[in-house]
């Protein structure tokens, strides 16, 4: 057993003995009520969950472990010369609960290296598809491909026991981030770069690495791949993806098979296939009004325009969040710092000021403020890449580190199916009629 796994199952036995205690004495106790309008509005609000990697609040924004977006970019350990945390760190951080020391953090990057073996029938199975496809349906279908790779799988299938499941889980969830860059930058080359392919560097870290393959060696990309790879890793547990990839595992479907049910989530336009629609959004402005750089005025009547079409102003907006999202602080600190004076980035901030007046004055949108996903188009096409039918990819790989953390935690805690219930709206009647 490795170190992580090491103190993975120390940690998890100190949790479970907690839960046992915390149940013991509380579970009886009422965490909130359920409304009527709730359960027809997308659960919003309730607590149903428990997801020990990170917690958002409304106000404070994203905690991994306890540490905020900048206390994590001071804190976790960086490449060498580098300026951005390295996302091994987070990965490191949700499972153990710990930061870890730049050696702790050198230990996963080389256990990543080691495992990044992807079989050659996933670059079969992805070559078989279209060009024309969307790369985040070639990256689910290489991560369905790969599940043959399974060991929880095999390891079920031989009837392992319930108290031993967590640790086929882990390995499977090390062999896929591990692979996931280099699925990534196939998909990438193949689509957009003639089908001329990167041989990985084994002697990069993981984000490095990515940015290698997909063809991208300029040392602001690299810091910004580490930088991207760290903030989109977790949003506590009830974001579309990490709560589908949580539903499904409880069905002891693997990891690859749970990853795959998310990713499907994180490729929908409400979520992380926003980053997409903002700059294909932000593109499309440009053409229609015929410049880089739009005022400020301008943008105001292509937002306006927007909403009388039914459509919503992609990037802004949260289900939880009630201010700018932490996340689009730290890369709009990033732009601030390497590319200042680029039009498009500068469109980015310009929006920022122009949006959030003119969605509060509609009265019905709860949260006025940017996401993550308003920002980072921009710094990834100062870089050239300018391919936005590719970002949710790179949300999808980092995404990765979150939820399949959780999965390790879900086994390890022994968490059941999850199975809510449903009513349908004649019953609702019937219960207001007291039947
Ligand atoms: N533009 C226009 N209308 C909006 C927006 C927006 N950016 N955000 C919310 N609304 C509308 C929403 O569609 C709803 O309208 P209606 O009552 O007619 O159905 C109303 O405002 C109330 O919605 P909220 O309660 O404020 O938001 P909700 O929690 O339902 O949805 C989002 C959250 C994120 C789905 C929503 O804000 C949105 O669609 N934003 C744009 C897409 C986006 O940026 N998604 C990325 C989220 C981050 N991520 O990576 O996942
Ligand atoms: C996320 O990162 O998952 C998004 O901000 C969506 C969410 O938290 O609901």
């Amino acid at each position: 057993m490795g170190i992580l796994k090491e103190r993975f199952k120390a940690k998890a036995d100190a949790d479970n003995a907690t839960i046992k205690e915390l149940l013991k004495n509380h579970g009886t106790k009422k965490i909130g009520e359920v409304t009527l309008s709730q359960i027809y509005q997308g659960m919003r609000g309730i607590t149903g969950l428990v997801s020990e990697t990170s917690l958002l609040d409304a106000q404070d924004g994203i905690r991994f472990r306890g540490y905020s977006i900048p206390e994590l970019q001071a804190k976790l350990p960086k490449a060498p010369n580098g300026t951005e945390p390295l996302p091994e760190g987070i990965f490191y951080l949700m499972l153990v609960g710990e930061l870890p020391t730049e050696e702790d953090v050198q230990y996963i990057t080389s256990v990543l290296q080691r495992r990044s073996h992807v079989p050659n029938h996933v670059f079969s199975v992805i070559d078989a598809l279209p060009l024309s496809t969307h790369p985040m349906t070639m990256f689910v279908t290489g991560v369905m491909a790969l599940q043959t790779e399974s060991n929880f799988a095999k390891a079920y299938a031989k009837g392992i026991s319930k108290k031993d499941y967590w640790e086929p889980i882990m390995d499977d969830a090390m062999d896929l981030i591990a692979r996931l860059p280099r699925i990534a930058a196939y998909i990438y080359r193949r689509k957009y770069k003639n089908n001329e392919h990167i041989e990985p560097n084994g002697l990069l870290d993981w984000a490095g690495n990515l940015a290698y393959m997909m063809g991208y060696e300029q040392p602001g990309f690299m810091a910004l791949m580490r930088l991207y790879m760290t903030i989109h890793a977790d949003h506590e547990g009830g974001n579309v993806s990490a709560h589908a990839t949580h539903l499904v595992g409880s069905a002891l479907s693997d990891p690859y098979l749970s990853y795959a049910a998310g990713m499907n989530g994180l490729a929908g336009p409400l979520h992380g296939l926003a980053n997409q629609e903002v700059i294909k959004w932000i593109f499309e402005m440009r053409k229609e009004l015929g410049t880089d750089l739009p005022t400020k005025e301008q943008i105001g009547e292509y937002v306006k325009k927007t909403l009388s079409e039914g459509k919503v102003v992609p990037g802004y907006g949260h289900a939880v969040l009630r201010r700018t999202d932490p996340r689009f602080e730290a890369q709009m600190e990033f732009g601030k710092k390497h590319m200042p004076d680029d039009p498009l980035v500068q469109t980015v901030w310009n929006i920022y000021e122009v949006v959030p007046p003119i969605l509060k004055s509609l009265g019905k949108i709860k949260n006025p403020w940017p996401n993550v996903d308003a920002h980072s188009g921009a710094l990834l096409v100062h870089y050239g890449l300018v391919e936005y039918e590719f970002y949710t990819v790179l949300f999808a790989v980092s995404r990765a580190l979150g939820v399949l953390a959780n999965l390790c935690w879900d086994r390890a805690l022994g968490f059941p199916l999850e199975r809510p219930k449903s009513v349908t709206t004649r019953a609702v009647k019937l219960w207001l009629e007291g039947k």
